[in-house]
């Protein structure tokens, strides 16, 4: 709790940090990331002293329980697009599950962490329980998911990386790996929506963070009847963007976080340019300084062409038309990721049966992008596994111990 203060105390100097480091927009760091971060702290301190085993019915003559026990020391290895969230995704269940705790922070990303150790340190967390240890992936964060006295790693990041680390624990001492890697979530909207409504959730869905989130709305695939009035509207809203400085408090959109992703996207455009998609809007980057990209809108696009394949992790969305909603499903479910969600309709029936059929970790309904700390939060298929979020990321850092006695004279 008293952690959480501390962040709250210091909220001006935290954002200027993130925003500094990762191009994120000052004003939003403030308003989510940071509140974010505290409400984890908060959480998880609530759930300290509610972790408890159950008592076992056991065969006559004996008793036993479980205890829930620290699973000890935790390894956290965190990508660049949230910095601050990442952190504490990890770390408040972690140290209120009674672990200690190594964090690699993303190399593009360090300066928050280091605060947060310094702020841990004023909040009298003992020394050594949680450690920041900047560095690079096949450095720093090699040595964490191969190091022997690491008891599990928790990670967020790209695929790529999360098949090393499960090889790494594999290799080294069998430590349980819970993985978060990123998707190319569907949002279906239907005919009977709202076209303001449903330009606005898919538009932040995608949008947000400059397009580096990995729940982004990046497959978009409307109901014909509704199709050019919403694309009209995304078109509008694409245009209205304001792109620039992130600390400039009418601005919408920062820098991508550096060359590499800056170049990724630019690439990525280029694929959708050559495979035949319609550029509605964007398509550039702005100016010959800093990593900015118009917010930019394909249609017409197929569900085998890379941009809707792939995660582009940028300011890029993807429009495809549909018929029925068994279409819509079969469609959205076309992909190796699972992570996120979303329908709008106002159809009850179509709301429920499409959350029921998507292979996703978490579906919003008529809304998108919605985090609360009790929702856990994670992926099927090729996103990963393991959730982070709500009582049942208190799990990944717990072991289950059964205790069992015989009773003589036992009466039943
Ligand atoms: O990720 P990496 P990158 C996706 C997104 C993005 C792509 C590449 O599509 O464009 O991944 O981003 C550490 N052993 N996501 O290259 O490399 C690294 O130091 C151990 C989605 O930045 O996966 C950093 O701390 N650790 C995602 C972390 O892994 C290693 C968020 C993530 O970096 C390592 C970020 C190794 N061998 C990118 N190599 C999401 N799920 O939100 C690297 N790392």
């Amino acid at each position: 709790m008293k952690f959480a203060d501390l962040i709250e105390e210091n909220i001006e100097e935290i954002a200027s940090l993130d925003a500094i480091n990762g191009g994120k927009l000052f004003s939003l760091c403030k308003l989510i990331d940071i509140p974010a971060a505290s409400m984890a702290l908060r959480y998880y301190a609530g759930a300290a002293d509610k972790i408890h085993g159950t008592v076992l019915k056991l065969s006559k003559g004996l008793q036993g329980y479980t205890l829930r026990e620290p699973i000890g020391v935790v390894g956290a290895i965190i990508p660049w697009n949230f910095p601050t969230i990442m952190f504490f995704m990890k770390v408040a269940p972690a140290l209120a599950a009674g672990c200690t705790i190594v964090v690699k922070p993303a190399e593009q990303t360090p300066l928050s962490a280091l605060y947060y150790a310094h702020l841990a340190k004023l909040a009298g967390v003992p020394d050594g329980v949680l450690n920041v240890v900047n560095g690079y992936g096949e450095t720093a964060g090699a040595a964490i998911s191969s190091h022997m006295d690491i008891d599990k790693v928790s990670f967020t990041g790209s695929t790529e990386v999360g098949r090393k680390i499960m090889v790494a624990a594999a290799t080294s001492n069998l430590k349980p790996v819970s993985l978060e890697l990123g998707g190319k979530s569907p949002l279906l909207i239907f005919d009977d929506a709202d076209v303001d409504e449903a330009a606005n959730i898919a538009f932040n869905g995608m949008f947000f963070n400059k397009g580096e989130i990995c729940v982004a709305s990046s497959r978009v695939y409307v109901q014909e009847g509704i199709y050019d009035k919403i694309v009209d509207k995304l078109v509008e809203k694409a245009k209205a963007l304001v792109v620039g400085d992130p600390f400039d408090p009418q601005v919408n959109q920062g820098p991508q976080t550096d060359k590499k992703q800056f170049e990724k996207i630019l690439s990525y455009i280029e694929h959708g340019k050559r495979e035949g998609a319609t550029l509605l809007t964007g398509g550039k980057h702005i100016g010959q300084k800093g990593y900015y990209i118009q917010p930019t809108i394909f249609a017409d696009v197929k569900d085998d062409m890379i941009i809707a394949k792939n995660e582009i992790f940028g300011p890029v969305m993807s429009l495809m038309k549909f018929k029925t909603m068994e279409e819509g499903i079969k469609r959205a479910n076309n992909t190796t990721y699972g992570l996120a969600a979303g329908v709008i309709t106002k159809n009850l029936n179509v709301a429920n049966t499409v959350s029921r059929s998507v292979r996703a970790g978490v579906v919003w309904i008529n809304c998108y992008t919605v985090f609360d700390m009790d929702c856990p939060y994670g992926g099927y298929k090729m996103s990963g596994f393991g959730r982070d979020y709500g009582l049942d990321a208190l799990n990944q850092y717990l072991q289950i111990k059964s205790v069992v006695t015989p009773i003589h004279d036992s009466p039943w």
